[in-house]
């Protein structure tokens, strides 16, 4: 018989290469999904179309969806990939950013072990839980959130996570994920941001944009890589928590550099600070807006995943400039084609 899995959050990137991951190993996939006014099925729409992926509406603020979905689905395994997962949103609207990531959490878990305490329950925590603390950030890392977001997931892991795991015996492993992207990242977070941008630009289709802070580092990964992690946690003999990460860390700076040359834009940046702009011969493209900043920053991320490689036998397939080129060549195709 097959294996039967619910992931929540089904319809965001990582819920899409985690369904087709699971569809290509043989499982039932059912995946949880929001009522919204907008079209959120791009992502997954051939698997839904196929009869895939099972989806079941419901929502982590409505404990009574959660008990009819993990009724119907009967998973053996539970992916908890649904979240307000925008750090930036997160100081605008911390009450809902907890309502989703803490309450959620505890709503799901309690649901699925009324329903069957061998369920196998993946929860999605996050390297914006280690905050401040010096890279390189690892399992016995001080966690030292610095937005609504990290703290939301950090209470979820310390109250839910690792009390339901260590006091009652339930299997609930956490992925600490670092940052991961694709061509099916969400248009807001920045290296997407700059990916369609640049497109775009070199395109003639748009003339300049905006970012915050060039500075921040973080660990990019490839979130196709990332998903098989997430599986491979669940098949262990024991739950836990596992670091995922490339070990390689950039700046935002780093990764507009990136996309510029993948593109043959020979950027040239001048000023300092709000003032600073990017220029590709002599025109503007690039200018400094106070808007993206945060009130916190997260400064500097880069994840130690020695356990994950050790114990899951994990390793990520794609580095920093196999992920640019990768995202740069799949936005410049589809606005390629797009704007025919
Ligand atoms: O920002 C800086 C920004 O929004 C990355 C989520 O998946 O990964 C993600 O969180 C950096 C930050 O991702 C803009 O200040 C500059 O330092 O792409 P992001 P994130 O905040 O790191 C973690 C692991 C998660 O768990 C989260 O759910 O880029 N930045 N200028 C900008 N960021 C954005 N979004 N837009 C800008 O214009």
């Amino acid at each position: 018989m097959a294996r039967r899995a619910l992931i929540t959050g089904v319809t965001g990137q990582d819920g899409s290469y985690l369904s087709e991951y699971l569809i290509s190993k043989g499982y039932d996939v059912w995946g949880l999904m929001r009522r919204t006014s907008l079209d959120p099925l791009v992502k997954i729409e051939s698997n839904v179309r196929e009869g895939k992926i099972q989806l079941l509406y419901g929502n982590l603020r409505d404990s009574a969806t959660l008990r009819s979905a993990i009724e119907e689905s009967k998973p053996h395994e539970i992916y908890n990939l649904a979240a307000q997962s925008d750090v930036g949103i997160s100081f605008k609207c911390p009450d809902e950013t907890m309502e989703i990531n803490y309450y959620g959490v505890g709503r799901l878990i309690h649901e699925a072990i009324q329903f069957d305490p061998k369920v196998r329950i993946y929860q999605a925590s996050t390297s914006e839980m280690f905050g401040s603390t010096k890279p390189p950030q690892n399992e016995g890392s001080t966690f030292d959130p610095v937005s609504p977001y990290g703290v939301s997931k950090l209470k979820a892991w310390e109250d839910f996570v690792k009390p339901y795991r260590e006091k009652h015996g339930l299997f609930i492993s956490s992925g600490i994920l670092f940052n991961h992207e694709s061509p099916r990242r969400g248009e807001h977070f920045v290296t997407r941001k700059i990916t369609i941008s640049l497109a775009k630009i070199k395109l003639g289709l748009q003339k300049d944009f905006s970012l915050g802070n060039l500075e921040a580092r973080r660990d990019w990964g490839f979130a196709g890589d990332y998903v098989r992690a997430m599986h491979s946690m669940l098949q262990q003999k024991k739950p836990d928590d596992f670091v995922i990460s490339t070990g390689e860390s950039h700046s935002v700076r780093d990764f507009v550099e990136a996309a510029c040359r993948e593109l043959d834009m020979p950027l040239r940046w001048k000023g300092k600070g709000l003032n600073e702009v990017g220029h590709v011969n002599g025109k503007t493209i690039l200018v400094i807006n106070k808007k993206f900043y945060r009130p916190y920053e997260v400064d500097f991320l880069c994840g130690d995943s020695r356990k994950a490689q050790k114990t899951l036998g994990w390793k990520p397939t794609v580095d920093f400039d196999g992920l640019v080129r990768m995202m740069v060549a799949s936005d410049l195709e589809r606005i390629k084609k797009t704007s025919r």
